[in-house]
């Protein structure tokens, strides 16, 4: 079953039970050029890149996590744990300076609802982004 234009648009996200392309990047269903990986997350280099380092961090079970404003107090240390592990992931994806993105909701350019962070470098970043 497929999400639905409505969910994609508001934004609403898949239902809990419902899985996305990451549940089988992180099952090894769908082959994905790792970076760095631990017992709780993974990261991966972005099919589609938007600079010459790209590199997707992600918590490897959801836990209800599809966007960034489904957290709850029970999602601090899964939280604190992939922000304490960007650094690493950079150092393995041999970046020096980098920008980390996450986009919350369908407006901001979420297309896969389960959170991921965006690593991004390799090229002078302009700020404010677009
Ligand atoms: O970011 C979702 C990102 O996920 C987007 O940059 C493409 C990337 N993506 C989608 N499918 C794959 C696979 N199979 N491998 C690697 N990267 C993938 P968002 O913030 O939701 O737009």
């Amino acid at each position: 079953a497929g999400k639905g234009r409505w969910d994609t648009i508001h934004g609403a996200g898949l239902r809990d039970t419902e899985e996305t392309i990451f549940d089988k990047i992180v099952a090894g269903d769908i082959p994905s050029e790792k970076v760095y990986e631990d017992d709780l997350c993974l990261a991966f280099k972005d099919v589609a890149p938007c600079a010459p380092v790209h590199v997707l961090l992600i918590p490897k079970h959801r836990n209800d996590l599809s966007q960034l404003r489904k957290a709850q107090p029970e999602h601090v240390g899964l939280l604190g744990h992939l922000m304490s592990k960007v650094g690493a992931v950079a150092e393995a994806a041999g970046l020096d300076d980098y920008r980390v993105v996450v986009n919350d909701g369908a407006g901001a350019g979420q297309t896969v609802f389960h959170l991921h962070v965006h690593v991004i470098g390799g090229r002078e970043l302009a700020w404010p982004p677009g």
